[in-house]
C-alpha cells in the first residue's frame, strides 16, 4: 500500500535534508516533485492542486520551530495536509438510537460487498456486537449461497428467507424482523452489483434505503480500479447518499490514489480498509496513522510531535530574539535547559536531528549526560543572584565558592558549567542565527513565478 508514493515522498525529503535552509527555490522543486508523485500514485488532479495549495499556504504561514530543520518543517506540513486530506478523525461506525441498526453495503460487481459484509460481521462481533446478515442479492442464487457459507464459518447468523421471499426489500425487511426478535442489534444488509451504474439498481437501493431507514450506507470500492473507484462512489454518493467507504483489495493496490482522492472527492469519511481475502482482513481506517505510513519516517514525525507538545513556543521565539540580540545570560540557558529537560534526553533529540554543523559540535557540549547533570546546573543557577544570572563576568573566584556552596555542588562544577554556558552561548547563537534567518525567510515565504501550482 503506498508504497510507490512513499518511496518517492521520502526521496523528496531526503534531497532537501542537505539543505542548510529553505529557499523559494528548493520549496519550489520540493513542491513540484511532491505533485508528480501524487499524480502519478493516481491521486485526482483536483485533489493534487488543492494540497499543493495548501502546503504552499501552510508553508508560508507556518509558526517557526527552531528545534526543527527545514526538511523537517516541510514533513511536518506536508504529514498535516496528508493527514487532512485522508479524513483527521476516524470516522467509526454509527448506531442507531433505537437498535437494529441497519448498513446497507452498496457497490460495483465484484467490489468486495459479500467479503466484507463477512469482514464486519466478524468485525462488530469483536466489539461485543450482535450482528445479523443478509444478502438480498437475488439476481445470483451463488451470491446468497457465498454469503451463508462465510456466516457459518463465522458462526453468525444468517437471514435465508423463505420461498416465497423473492424481492430484496422483503428479504431485508424480514431479516430486519428477526433481528428485533433474536435480540440481534445490527442488520449488515449485502446487496447485488452491477457492471455499471444503472437506473434499475438504483431504483432497487433508494427502495431498501427508504424502508429501512439504515444508520449507515457503505460503499464498497475496489481500491485497484484507481479513479474509477472514486467515480462510481461520487455517483452513489449523489444519487443514493452513501455515509461512507470500505476501501478493498489494498493489499494489491501499490498506489493508494483512491484512498488518497475519496474523501476530498465525495466528502465521505473512508471507514475500513480490506486488505486480504480472509475475513479478518479489515482495518479500521485511522488518516494520522496512515499519512504517518506514507511518510514512513516514524522518528523524525515523533521528533516533530515531542516538539509540537512540548515547545513553549512564546518562550522559544523569546530566546530566538535575546539570542539574536547577544543578551543570552545564564537565566535564558536554565530555562533553555527545563525545556530540554521537557523533550527528554538531549542526546536522543540531537541523533533525530539532521547533523548539520553547530549541531553536531553542540553534541560535544555533553550537557546531558545524566538527567541528574541537568539537575545540578539548575540547581547552580539557581543559587547565583539575578545579578550573576544577568552578567556571568562578575562571578570572580569567591562568588564560585559560595554558589559552589549554596547549591551543594563543588567549585570544579560551577567551573564546569560556566565553561559549557559560553560554549553553548557561542555555538547556539551560530545555530539560532541560522535558524533565525530562515524563520524570517519562511515567515515571508514567496512563491513567485509557480505556474500550474
Ligand atoms: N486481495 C483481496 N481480495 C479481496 C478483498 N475483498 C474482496 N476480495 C476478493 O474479491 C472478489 C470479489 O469479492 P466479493 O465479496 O464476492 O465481491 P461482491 O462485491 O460481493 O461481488 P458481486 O456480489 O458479484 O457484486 C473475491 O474473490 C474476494 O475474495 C480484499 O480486501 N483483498
Ligand atoms: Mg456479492
Amino acid at each position: 500500500m503506498f508504497d510507490n508514493l512513499s518511496d518517492k515522498l521520502q526521496r523528496v525529503f531526503k534531497n532537501m535534508r542537505g539543505e542548510g535552509k529553505l529557499s523559494p527555490a528548493n520549496m519550489e522543486e520540493a513542491l513540484r516533485e511532491i505533485r508528480v508523485a501524487l499524480l502519478e500514485a493516481d491521486v485526482h488532479f483536483k485533489v493534487v492542486k488543492q494540497f499543493i495549495e495548501d502546503v504552499k499556504v501552510k508553508a508560508m504561514g507556518e509558526e517557526v520551530l527552531t528545534a526543527l530543520s527545514p526538511s523537517q518543517q516541510v514533513i511536518k506540513i506536508v504529514r498535516d495536509e496528508l493527514t487532512k486530506m485522508l479524513g483527521t478523525h476516524q470516522s467509526r461506525l454509527r448506531f442507531a438510537n433505537e437498535p437494529p441498526t441497519v448498513i446497507l453495503i452498496v457497490g460495483l460487481q465484484g467490489s468486495g460487498k459479500t467479503t466484507s459484509t463477512a469482514k464486519l460481521a466478524r468485525f462488530l462481533t469483536k466489539e461485543g456486537n450482535k450482528p445479523q446478515l443478509v444478502s438480498v442479492d437475488v439476481y445470483r442464487p451463488a451470491a446468497r449461497h457465498q454469503l451463508s457459507i462465510l456466516a457459518k464459518q463465522l458462526n453468525a447468523p444468517i437471514y435465508e428467507g423463505t420461498a416465497e421471499e423473492t424481492k430484496p426489500l422483503e428479504l431485508a425487511k424480514s431479516a430486519r424482523r428477526e433481528a428485533m426478535q433474536t435480540g440481534r442489534d445490527v442488520v449488515l444488509v449485502d446487496t447485488a452489483g452491477r457492471q455499471h451504474i444503472d437506473e434499475q439498481l438504483m431504483q432497487e437501493l433508494s427502495e431498501l434505503k427508504e424502508a429501512l431507514n439504515p444508520t449507515e450506507i457503505l460503499f464498497v470500492a475496489d481500491a485497484m480500479t484507481g479513479q474509477d473507484a472514486v467515480k462510481s462512489a461520487d455517483e452513489f454518493h449523489k444519487r443514493l447518499g452513501i455515509t461512507g467507504v470500505i476501501l478493498t483489495k489494498m493489499d494489491g493496490d501499490a498506489r493508494g490514489g483512491a484512498a488518497l482522492s475519496i474523501r476530498t472527492i465525495t466528502g465521505q469519511p473512508l471507514k475500513f480498509v480490506g486488505v486480504g481475502e480472509k475475513s479478518d482482513a479489515l482495518e479500521a481506517f485511522h488518516p494520522d496513522r496512515v499519512a504517518s505510513r506514507i511518510l514512513g519516517m516514524g522518528d523524525v514525525l515523533s521528533l516533530i510531535d515531542k516538539v509540537q507538545q512540548n515547545i513553549d513556543f512564546k518562550t522559544a521565539e523569546k530566546m530566538q530574539e535575546k539570542l539574536l540580540g547577544d543578551d543570552f545570560t545564564l537565566e535564558d540557558f536554565r530555562d533553555q535547559i527545563k525545556q530540554v529537560k521537557k523533550l527528554g534526553s538531549l542526546s536522543g533529540l540531537l541523533d533525530m536531528m539532521p547533523q548539520i554543523g553547530p549541531l553536531k559540535e553542540l553534541k560535544n557540549v555533553k550537557l546531558d549526560e545524566s538527567e541528574g547533570d541537568l539537575n545540578k546546573i539548575v540547581c547552580i543557577i539557581d543559587s547565583m543572584t539575578p545579578k550573576e544570572r544577568r552578567n556571568h563576568m562578575i562571578i570572580n573566584g569567591s562568588r564560585r565558592r559560595r554558589i559552589a556552596k549554596g547549591s551543594g555542588t563543588s567549585v570544579q562544577d560551577v567551573n564546569n558549567l560556566l565553561k559549557q554556558y559560553a560554549q553553548a552561548r557561542k555555538m547556539m547563537k551560530s545555530f539560532t542565527g541560522q535558524a533565525g534567518l530562515l524563520g524570517k525567510r519562511m515567515g515571508k515565504f514567496k512563491f513567485p513565478g509557480l505556474p500550474g501550482f
